[in-house]
């Protein structure tokens, strides 16, 4: 089924990456948009705008029943959700698909499967991915926890079943601890989420977090794209990410490459995927699968030279994958820094008119950016305004060309973490490639201050 007409179910810069595909492809685009952002770069871009609601998320990004009406008003076959928002709502995804609409994304059971921690690692250790030891599956009673946790062995970390990005997490000491904490991660996960299930792992105390980027055709063929080292992340927020990882070789690379396309050819998942894994002490470890294109995808397609919202749209037409995995080649480095409105010390929002604007360019420089002079950030959203994204034949060059590129940018009429971003670039840690999850917090705290 070849796509004509795509509905782009989000806002910012993701909204106007996924109209370029399509206008490569020689796709016609919908933007939908909220009142906040009739002035958006990708309403402005897009073939036709339709006004879903007011600014706040739930009535308009989120309102299922406007974006479809909006759908069929326009007659668009097909609907990119992007990421965040409906991106891995399961039932969004079945409801698109039983109006006759392309779902740009996975199998709503893959999508419902892997939103649920407990479901998803269940089924990552059946397709044969390594695990964080823990309890398999979900954890009602302290005497059920207690001896787990002693088989397992303390430091052990509680988990919400439906948490993810960290949220509701705990970790605990000793088994004299471990009852008040599992009820406060089991209260605190039933208001957020609505449910207090919970579960156990081994606590990693310093690992990197290093996530697989995987495609398929739902036809029972994969492919993996490599890896992304995320490790730099303050309050489970990625503010600087690249690929390849600086600690992972390429055998290293073929070896759990070849695991995960193997699960995910045999789970027979379709469109774009990304395995999480926890990695130390040259070991990986299965976290989370994240069902949907994620915001560092970039630094992938510059060292793949593959554009992975092209790919996705492929796949959802049921064409199969452009490429097989013994024609894929990594090339050189890439690094994303994500631009956001914030003050760079205290990561205040800091939304504002931009009053005067500069792009970098030049050679193996990207911006991805609904930024225009003139333009004003709403309050409403999230707070990431751009990614900087640089590629290098080798991660040394890809740093020095970043910090060229970060010197020529200029955003003004708001704070933005553009200084953050050069000074990290001035850390030998950084520069050496040697950080965990925990390095960012520690340095911002030590001598990060911008
Ligand atoms: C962990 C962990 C240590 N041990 N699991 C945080 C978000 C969620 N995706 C999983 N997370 C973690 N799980 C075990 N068994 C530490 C974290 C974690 C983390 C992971 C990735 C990136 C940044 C992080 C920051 C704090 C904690």
């Amino acid at each position: 089924m070849a796509i004509e007409k795509l509905l782009i179910a989000n806002r910012g810069e993701i909204a106007l990456r996924i109209h370029r595909a399509c206008h490569e492809m020689g796709i016609k685009t919908v933007a939908v948009h909220s009142t906040a952002d009739a002035d958006a770069m990708h309403v402005r871009l897009a073939d036709e705008a339709i006004c879903i609601g007011p600014p706040a998320a739930k009535d308009s990004y989120l309102n299922v029943a406007a974006i479809i009406s909006a759908a069929e008003i326009s007659g668009a076959d097909a609907i990119h959700p992007g990421y965040g928002f409906l991106s891995e709502n399961a039932k969004f995804a079945e409801i698109v698909e039983a109006h006759g609409i392309a779902f740009v994304g996975p199998k709503p059971e893959h999508i419902r499967i892997m939103g649920d921690k407990v479901e998803a690692k269940r089924t990552a250790g059946a397709l044969g991915l390594p695990l964080v030891p823990g309890s398999d599956g979900a954890i009602e009673t302290f005497e059920e926890a207690a001896p787990i946790a002693a088989k397992i062995g303390y430091p052990v970390i509680i988990k919400a079943a439906s948490g993810g990005g960290g949220r509701g997490m705990k970790v605990c000491e000793s088994e004299d601890q471990l009852e008040t904490l599992m009820q406060q991660a089991g209260s605190e996960a039933k208001a957020a989420f609505g449910d207090a299930t919970v579960y156990l792992e081994k606590y990693l105390g310093n690992p990197r977090h290093i996530e697989f980027q995987i495609f398929g055709d739902g036809n029972g063929n994969a492919i993996h794209l490599g890896e992304r080292d995320c490790s730099l992340q303050r309050r489970h927020q990625k503010v600087l990410e690249e690929a390849p990882s600086p600690v992972i070789t390429a055998a290293e690379r073929e070896r759990m490459g070849g695991i995960v396309s193997k699960a995910m050819a045999d789970m027979g998942y379709r469109g774009a995927g990304t395995i999480e894994f926890l990695y130390e002490d040259g070991e990986f470890y299965f976290i989370e699968m994240n069902t949907r294109l994620q915001v560092e995808h970039p630094v992938t397609e510059m060292i793949t030279g593959l554009d992975l919202v092209r790919e996705q749209i492929r796949i959802a037409e049921g064409r199969p994958l452009s490429v097989e995995q013994k024609d894929l080649e990594f090339h050189g480095h890439a690094i994303e820094c994500r631009i956001n409105a914030e003050d760079p010390r205290t990561f205040a929002p800091s939304p504002g008119t931009v009053t005067r604007y500069h792009v970098p360019g030049g050679m193996h420089v990207r911006v991805d950016s609904g930024l225009y002079q003139g333009y004003k950030v709403p309050p409403y959203y999230d707070s990431m305004i751009g990614k900087l994204i640089v590629y290098g034949r080798t991660r040394e060059g890809a740093i020095m060309r970043l910090k060229r590129a970060l010197q020529e940018y200029v955003i003004e009429g708001m704070k933005t973490t553009i200084p953050l971003h050069q000074a990290l670039l001035e850390d030998p840690d950084f520069l050496n490639g040697d950080y965990t999850i925990k390095w960012l917090e520690e340095w911002l705290e030590r001598d990060g201050q911008p």
